[in-house]
């Protein structure tokens, strides 16, 4: 034990107790989150060892009590004195501030992380830290306590196998800093490992968990990224069998891609740079994709498959059904962007362009058969967006204006979008309801007729035109296509009311169907519900009590039946049957009412169906969705 502090000892304390006092500026926060980040600070160094080619195998237990263990077979940190402090090398990892590389004799790469300060701050976070260094047939210790105070010096404490090396890190997090928990979640620390994994082709991780259930994962992937791909396309239809991978490096960075094309319509491209996951994209994903529109397009215009009169494809067309995984190393990475998730260094366009045509053009050449079904795939994706482009054409923009439209809607006072509500009612007789039983200060009511229905038979570029649809896009007040604005949208919750039988699963399935297609930034948002108008009424006495399905109504039945109360059930026919009242205590009254969200992948699925559903045959179509009833019941929202 030291007795005297010296000035340089009271410089690292001082530090580390910075660190204590603001954490959030060390981790971001002290939630689950920046629990779990402490986590990749210690994982990271170790994947860092992996990456300068030394470590190929990183544990990581959850131990009981929330004791993090990461363990790794690298070459040991080192284990000498550190010229600058005059303490260990180590002890320096683990107290001084931003010690990271700088002590690390040049062999240490710093990775990405976010804040790259690593292990000293696990260490001030910590109620205990203990480092075992494995090198040279000696076993290294050292242990700290209440935020990162050395219980004694680095000392050997055994001998090990002169073969045996690697460094294993034990904490555990400090509940007066990690008040919300300490508790480690398996699944995100196995996501996120998995992904590392991933990323690091031939780097095996395993994850082992010795609390309550032991259980244990291990990630393995010697095809990387292409393994990646894989996994992400596993429940799609894909145009090819084989995944592409293009590699390649310039000036010490280098780019890795991996792709494949499956019939979906939309995309998922991620990217990352030194393992970090950059969201808002960046020079990486700039160059990649630059290049992707411009080969294919080539491609494409030398093949003939992209007729002489046809305009170029664009960015949207060639990345329609693409699931990509781009991943950058880079030695001096500048992180920009709102969250900092975008990678700012120029260099790496060209880079990124450069290497990726290359590998881009000898696959389309090397495999005539794939690129022809990819070029189809990207043509027919930009002759779906002309059609798109001029239906919404068709929607002229006088039609847009809201005041054509006050007949129809029936508008509430409040102007301030975040407090305000359309209900869009199927029927006249439920949209009289509505409107005796809204609040009209913050809920509007859009009426839709029958006659809507008759647009499904026609394809929804012709609906666009249809009067009911256009008010429906009026009133939202974003706009459509090039024009579209989210931050016009007029009210928070677009509600869908529609009766819980076939009309009204018709109904929801276009409706859907044109958020899916037209509106998607607002399913993806979250402003679209359904409302759940209850299916029953029981009656006893005085009292009325709604439910929302059989389940519900038995369960209250029984209660009922155990206290020998009597009681009437109606079965609800469907919202023109409801008074106004009824209406606004069981479905729209904000306090009592139960809505559902749409999610984006509800609205895709009434995708689907509306495709099958444009058959011209009234009777057909009404037949199809009784003999699929199941399925609409799904979307029975
Ligand atoms: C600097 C130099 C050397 C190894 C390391 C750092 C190292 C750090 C960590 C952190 C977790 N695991 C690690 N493994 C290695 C190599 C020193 C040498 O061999 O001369």
């Amino acid at each position: 034990m030291k007795e005297e502090y010296s000035d340089s000892d009271i410089q690292v304390l001082e530090g580390l107790e910075a660190v204590r006092k603001r954490p959030g500026m060390y981790i971001g926060t002290t939630s689950e989150r920046g629990l779990h980040h402490l986590v990749w600070e210690i994982v990271d160094n170790s994947v860092d060892e992996a990456l300068a080619g030394y470590c190929d195998d990183i544990e990581v237990i959850i131990e009981k009590n929330n004791v993090i263990t990461v363990k790794d077979d690298g070459r040991g940190m080192p284990t000498g004195i550190n010229q600058k402090t005059g303490l260990s090398t180590i002890e320096t990892i683990f107290t001084v501030l931003h010690a990271g590389g700088k002590f690390g004799g040049g062999g240490y790469k710093v990775s990405g992380g976010l804040h790259g300060v690593g292990a000293s701050v696990v260490n001030a976070l910590s109620t205990w830290l203990e480092v075992r260094v494995y090198r040279e047939g000696h076993v290294y210790f050292q242990r700290f306590e209440n935020g990162g105070h050395p219980v004694g010096e680095l000392e050997v404490i055994e001998d090990c196998s002169p073969d045996r090396t690697g460094t294993t890190v034990s904490f555990k997090a400090d509940p007066e800093i990690f008040k919300e928990t300490t508790v480690y979640n398996f699944d995100t620390l196995a996501n996120r490992l998995e992904e590392l994994a991933f990323l690091n082709k031939g780097l095996r991780i395993s994850l082992t968990d010795l609390r309550e259930n032991e259980k244990k994962k291990e990630f393995l992937y010697n095809g990387g990224i292409i393994e990646f791909v894989e996994k992400l396309n596993k429940n799609k239809n894909v145009l090819h069998s084989d995944i592409v991978y293009v590699e390649g490096q310039e000036n010490g960075i280098s780019m890795e891609v991996a792709f494949q094309y499956s019939t979906d319509y939309s995309n998922q491209i991620y990217s990352f740079t030194n393992n970090i996951s950059t969201y808002e994209g960046g020079t990486h994903e700039d160059g990649v994709k630059r290049a992707l529109t411009r080969i294919i397009n080539n491609y494409a215009r030398n093949n003939k498959l992209l007729k002489e009169k046809d305009d170029a494809l664009t960015g949207d067309d060639v990345r329609e059904g693409l699931t990509m995984i781009i991943s950058c190393k880079h030695p001096d990475p500048q992180f920009e962007g709102q969250t900092k998730t975008k990678l700012g260094n120029a260099e790496v366009r060209k880079i990124a362009d450069d290497v990726f045509s290359e590998g881009l053009e000898r696959f389309l050449m090397e495999n005539p058969k794939e690129a022809r079904i990819i070029i189809e795939k990207t043509v027919q994706a930009s002759y779906a967006r002309l059609a798109a482009k001029k239906a919404r054409e068709t929607v002229r923009k006088k039609d847009l204006d809201v005041s054509n439209f006050y007949g129809k809607l029936t508008d509430c006072s409040s102007k301030d979008p975040s407090e305000c509500e359309i209900f869009i009612v199927e029927g006249d007789s439920a949209g009289g309801s509505a409107k005796k039983g809204r609040n009209s200060m913050t809920q509007a009511i859009l009426p839709l007729r029958g006659k809507i229905l008759n647009v499904e038979k026609a394809r929804l570029d012709r609906a666009l035109g249809n009067d009911e649809i256009k008010s429906i896009i009026t009133a939202f007040g974003t706009g459509i296509g090039d024009e579209f604005n989210l931050d016009k949208l007029r009210y928070d919750k677009i509600i869908i009311m529609t009766d819980a039988d076939v009309d009204g699963a018709h109904i929801r399935v276009l409706l859907l169907t044109l958020f899916y297609r037209f509106f998607r930034p607002i399913v993806e948002a979250g402003h679209v519900f359904a409302a759940q108008p209850p299916l029953f009424r029981i009656t006893h006495g005085k009292n009325r009590k709604y439910v929302l399905d059989e389940a519900e109504r038995d369960e209250y039945v029984a209660m009922l039946n155990e206290k020998n109360v009597k009681f009437e059930i109606a079965r609800m026919k469907g919202l023109g049957e409801m008074d106004a009242e009824e209406l606004n205590e069981t479905t729209m009254d904000i306090e009592k009412r139960v809505l559902r969200k749409i999610t984006v992948e509800d609205a895709r699925l009434a995708d689907q169906v509306f495709s099958e559903l444009m058959g011209d045959d009234v009777e057909e179509r009404r037949k199809f969705i009784e003999s699929n009833a199941q399925f609409v019941k799904n979307l029975d929202i």
